[in-house]
Formats: structure tokens, C-alpha cells, sequence
């Protein structure tokens, strides 16, 4: 499944839709369900903070891509991961890993995949806990693969990602 956000002009809305500070006429809600879905920004110079999100606004997305047609930025924090991030997603075994050592048989770290190309940026609000552990091919991508220092919570990243 793909979850296009620009499919509800306008664009800036379908974001402001889905966060906490929202009038109830106006939420969005997005549930992925089962499988790995993705939820794909549209549009350039977006800033889309994860914090500010329901957390009954977004489920069942396991990957964020923020591509868009410009430059990015996707804000978390562990939280996030913690929240909206899934257990085993990706592990050694069902991936298309070269070497599977970041990324244990049975991966008990709360996974996120974010995609998206040069000029986007994901800023970790604790970017100091986080330690980027290797790269991984995954779904025949190549992954930066950042372990959180403290807490059982792993971000797969496209390389081609910022990371701040
Ligand atoms: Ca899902
Ligand atoms: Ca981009």
C-alpha cells in the first residue's frame, strides 16, 4: 500500500491534519494495517515532525519516504521510534543482506525505515544517543543502519539522508 499525502490538496494540510493540536473536524488518520507500508510525502521544503503527530493518527507505517520534489526534513524522537516503529520488521533473515551485522535473526529493537534522497535531512532530536552502526542492504537498498545507545530502537536510513 501506498499513502500519498499530496493526494488531498492542499498539501500542507494533509500534515497539519494529522497532528495533535488539530480541530476534530479536520483529523486525518492513517492506518498502514498489516504489511510494510509506506507513507510517502509529496512537495518540497516540508517539515514533518513526528512529535507533532496523534499517536492514533499514524499506524501501521513502517516506512517513511520524504522524497517530495524538493528538499525535506523528517524530526523524531525516540519516542517516535519507540511508537510508531514496529519490532522484527527487518531482520538478517528477511532482508537481502550482505552480512546481516547490524541487524540480528530475531530483531528485538523497534524498527523504522526513512527513505528519501540528497537534500533531504532526518533531524533526531537526541542525534548524540544514536550510533550508526553499518550499512545493510535491505530490500536490495542500500541502508545506513543507527542503533539508539540506550533504548532497543534501530532506524534503517537511505544514505543519501543528512542525518543531524
Ligand atoms: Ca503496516
Ligand atoms: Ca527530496
Amino acid at each position: 500500500m501506498h499513502k500519498a499525502c499530496g493526494a488531498c490538496p492542499p498539501r500542507p494540510r494533509c500534515l497539519t491534519a494529522l497532528s495533535i493540536g488539530n480541530a476534530s473536524q479536520d483529523i486525518a488518520r492513517v492506518n498502514g494495517g498489516t504489511g510494510i507500508d509506506t507513507l510517502q510525502l509529496a512537495g518540497a521544503g516540508l517539515d514533518f515532525d513526528l512529535s507533532q503527530v496523534r499517536r492514533s493518527a499514524l499506524e501501521g507505517i513502517e516506512r517513511i519516504n520524504i522524497t517530495g520534489s524538493g528538499d525535506n526534513t523528517l524530526r523524531l524522537r525516540l519516542i517516535d521510534v519507540l511508537n510508531f516503529g514496529d519490532n522484527n520488521l527487518w531482520n538478517a533473515g528477511n532482508t537481502n543482506g550482505v552480512s546481516g551485522e547490524a541487524l540480528a535473526a530475531i530483531e528485538p529493537r523497534r524498527q523504522l525505515r526513512l527513505e528519501g534522497n540528497a537534500g533531504d535531512t532526518v533531524d533526531l532530536t537526541d542525534f548524540a544517543n544514536w550510533t550508526r552502526a553499518s550499512n545493510e542492504m535491505v530490500d536490495g537498498s542500500n541502508f545506513a543502519v543507527w542503533n539508539h545507545n540506550s533504548a532497543l530502537a534501530q532506524l534503517l536510513i537511505s544514505p543519501a539522508l543528512a542525518v543531524i
